[in-house]
Formats: C-alpha cells, structure tokens, sequence
C-alpha cells in the first residue's frame, strides 16, 4: 500500500471513528488517538449513544476482520500528557493529522464554571500541544483541523460568508489604499464556539512562525450517523448523541419522532444553520488531506458545509415524513430569533464535493436507525436545560443548570467561587 501514515485525534469519536474508517478503506496506514473522556462524558451525565458502540479495541477488531485493514490505537490526552503524545508523534511520524479531539457540545460548554474551564483548557492546550510538538519535533506534518462554521457567527452578514478570510481596504492619511485579507471577524456563541474561535489565532501564528501546513475545516452541524464502512459490521456502528447536551438538532428531530416526543423547536425556530451528512465529513476531510497547503502559505480556511436551513424547516420536513407535533418551546440559547446565512462552499466543490442534500428519502437511514434502538431511548434526557444566561434560564422559567459529577477531567478539581450571601 502507498497510503500515507494518517493519525486521526478523537477518533473514537462521531465524526472521527468514520472519518478513520473511510481513511483506512482508501489504503491509507491510520492510528487513532483518543483519551476516550467523551465516553467518560457520557457517564458523568448519565447519557448514552442511541446506537450501542463497542469500547475502542473491539471496533478496531472488528474493522480488521471485515477490511483486512489494521487501525492502530492509543489512549493519550493530548491536552495533558504532553511528553507522552511527543514520543508517541516521535515514533510515528505521520505525514497527517487529522485533528478532532475537542469538547464539542455547544450546551455542555455553557452548563456551568467547571464545563466553561474545561472546554477552554482541554480544547485550547489540545490545539496549542499538537502545534508545539510538531513544531518542536521538526516534523512537516499536515495538520487538518475541523473548525465549526460558528465562528462567523449568526448575526446575518448581508453577504455570502467567504472561507475564513475578509478582503478589506483601508485608506491611510496619506489617501493610500492598502488591500488586506484579514480572518473573519469572529462572533462566537458559546464557549465551545469561541474555543474555535481561538484555535484559528495559533494556527494563523505557527502557519506564519514556523511554516506549518494546516488546513482549518469550517464545518457545519452534521447529521446522519452510517457511512459506508459503519454498516459493515453491527461493532463499527457509529455514535448517536440524541440527549439536550450532545444531540445535535436534525438527529434530536429524527429520535424524537421515533418515540413520539413533539419535535422541540427552540424559540420561533427562525435560526438558519449549515448543515452536512456524516457521508461527506469523511469524504471532505479525504480532499483535505489530499490537498495540503504549501510551507509557508497561510492557513487554508475551507467551509465544509452542503446547505443552510432554517431550524423550523426541517422540523416542517420531518413532521411531513413522520407525522410528528411540533412544539416551538423557550430557547435556553442566547442566539437570534432569526439570522439570514449564504456561505460559500467554492473550494471543495472544487476539489469534487458534490454534497448530499437533504431530501425526504434520505432521511430513511436515520429514521430507521432511530426506530432500531428506540428502546435505548430515555426521555428524560430528551430536554435542552442548560441555559446561556440569567435571562434564558428565567425563561425556562427560574430552574438552574444542573451540576455535574466532579471527574478526573476537571483539570483544577472541585475548585469554585463561593458566591456572596
Ligand atoms: P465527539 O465528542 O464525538 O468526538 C471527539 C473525540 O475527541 C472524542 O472521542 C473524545 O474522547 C476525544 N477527545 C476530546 N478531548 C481529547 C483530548 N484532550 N485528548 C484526546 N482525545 C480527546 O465529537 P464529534 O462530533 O466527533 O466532533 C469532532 C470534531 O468536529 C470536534 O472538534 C467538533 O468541534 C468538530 N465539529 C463537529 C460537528 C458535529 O456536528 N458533530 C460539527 C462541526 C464541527
Ligand atoms: N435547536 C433546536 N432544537 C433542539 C436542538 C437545537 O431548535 O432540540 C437549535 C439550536 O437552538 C440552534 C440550532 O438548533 O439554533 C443548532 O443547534 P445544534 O445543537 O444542532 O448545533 P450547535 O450547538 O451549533 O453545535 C453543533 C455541534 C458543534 C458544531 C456546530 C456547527 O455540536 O460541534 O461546531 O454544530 S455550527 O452550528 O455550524 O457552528
């Protein structure tokens, strides 16, 4: 095999485990690294995937006798076992890494102090450790990063959002003009989303510093949970969060409908997101790999994304399938009530992404995975309660976010501000 050497971080994750598998099926030679704390997460919330994922070492089992293909594993947390993952990138040398491995849920991110601390330490050290051990090893590793499309933020451009940089001309006192592509200015939503947002400034700084080749993947909410290599064996099959804090809004419609729970709009249900199929997260992040950007360019900033639709509608277009209520309840998210959004998505189109849109039909796989494992369905879960602020958790009418089991992943412990009597 001519593959090239691929580490996939987070690859025991949603997006990571098929992105590793597609990887593989391509020939290419693929390690994951993961410290399996989304797994943890899900226990210290009493929450579990819909689809019942085996533990990392039996998946990679079963991808080896289905494919014949071998995925190597390790369990390191990049954001705090710094000299373990430098000797482990020393003796790998891979020619990519895919990087995932970040606290991604917007609503677990706002819960409270203890989540805020650890979604900005965990995911700014993760980023800043993978950037400094390449650098410090001399390796010229490419590095992909899966970015999110809410750094741009929701507040309606008035234009279509270009790939991460903003051309501007500013006239100096002297009436002479100065052309500049700048990063796109970030308004970010949540913690989680402003972690993003900051990710973007140490790669602009290593990119320039050091000439590193990184490639920033603006995506956009994926849904769907199969791919072609997930359906080859029932121990590959993928993640499925469903819950308030880690499902993400199609996938909720679709698991609510299975158990008829009324679809959960939140607020007027105006917001206009991005959306992609898990199917092309793996198929962009091959054309990301395919196509590094040389030494010493900036960083190539590309938006992976299909199509942009308002939450509303797909509640429409899933109630028309399946003949679920909707239900428009308070938001808990401090987000507007309605945003216009047109984003550009030039650069894989034309690298040859021609992107599943959605469509009644193929939303079938994941109605039929949803009604599959509804008996792992616990409703209790169903609800969005974590509020952003004081107003949106007066809104959900006065209840407090609710506090989570201290675990090995609070970097500081048990510490907090004692609030005044
Ligand atoms: P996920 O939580 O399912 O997977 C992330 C994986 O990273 C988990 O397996 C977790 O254990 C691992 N991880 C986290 N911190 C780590 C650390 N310090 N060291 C080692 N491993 C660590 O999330 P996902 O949905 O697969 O998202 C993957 C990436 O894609 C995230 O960075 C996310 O921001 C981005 N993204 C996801 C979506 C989406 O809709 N799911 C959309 C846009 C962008
Ligand atoms: N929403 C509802 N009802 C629900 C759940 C969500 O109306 O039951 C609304 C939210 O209020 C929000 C929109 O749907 O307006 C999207 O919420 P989401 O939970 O589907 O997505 P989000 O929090 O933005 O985060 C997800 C991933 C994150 C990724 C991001 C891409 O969890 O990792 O970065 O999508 S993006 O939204 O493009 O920034």
């Amino acid at each position: 095999m001519n593959g090239k050497k691929i580490l996939v971080l987070g690859g025991d994750g949603f997006c990571g485990w098929p992105t590793a598998l597609h990887l593989s099926s391509l020939g290419h030679h693929v390690t994951i690294l993961d410290n399996l704390s989304r797994r943890r997460i899900d226990l210290e919330l009493g929450i579990r995937s819909l689809t019942p994922i085996e533990p990392i070492d039996i998946r990679v089992e079963a991808w080896e006798e289905v494919s014949g293909n071998r995925i190597d594993y390790a369990v390191i947390d990049i954001a705090r076992e710094y000299q373990e993952f430098c000797d482990f990138l020393a003796e790998l040398r891979p020619d990519t890494i895919v990087h995932f491995a970040e606290q991604r849920a917007a609503p677990y991110s706002m819960r409270g102090p203890k989540e805020k601390r650890y979604t900005v330490d965990n995911n700014l050290s993760a980023t800043h450790n993978v950037l400094v051990a390449l650098n410090d090893l001399g390796l010229d590793t490419h590095l992909v990063h899966l970015g999110t499309m809410g750094v741009y933020g929701y507040s309606g451009a008035g234009f279509e959002l270009p790939e991460g940089y903003l051309p501007v001309e500013v006239t100096d006192d002297q009436g002479q003009r100065h052309k500049r592509d700048i990063l796109y200015p970030t308004n970010p939503g949540s913690v989680y989303h402003l972690t993003k947002s900051l990710d973007q400034l140490l790669f602009q700084f290593y990119a320039n510093n050091d000439k590193m080749r990184i490639t920033d993947l603006h995506q956009g909410i994926v849904w769907g949970t199969q791919t072609d290599q997930t359906r080859r064996h029932p121990a590959l099959v993928n993640r499925f969060d469903y819950d308030g804090e880690y499902g993400t809004v199609l996938n909720r419609f679709l698991v609510e409908s299975a158990v008829g729970h009324p679809l959960t709009v939140h607020g007027t249900g105006g917001q206009t997101r991005a959306f992609i199929n898990i199917q092309d997260t793996v198929r962009c992040v091959e054309l990301a790999v395919n196509n590094p950007p040389a030494a010493g360019s900036p960083v190539k900033i590309l938006n992976q994304v299909a199509e942009t639709l308002r939450v509303k509608e797909l509640a429409q277009l899933v109630s028309s399938i399946t003949g679920a209520e909707i239900a428009y309840v308070p938001n808990p998210r401090k987000e507007a009530e309605e945003n216009e959004l047109n984003v550009s998505n030039r650069h894989l189109r034309a690298l040859g992404l021609d992107p599943i849109l959605l469509a009644a039909g193929l939303l079938d796989d994941t109605i039929e995975i949803s009604s599959r494992y509804k008996d792992r369905i616990n409703l209790d879960k169903i609800p969005a309660r974590t509020a952003w602020n004081e107003d949106r958790s007066n809104a959900l009418g006065g209840q407090e976010n609710a506090d989570t089991e201290s675990g090995d992943d609070d970097p500081q412990g048990q510490q907090q501000c004692q609030k005044a009597a």
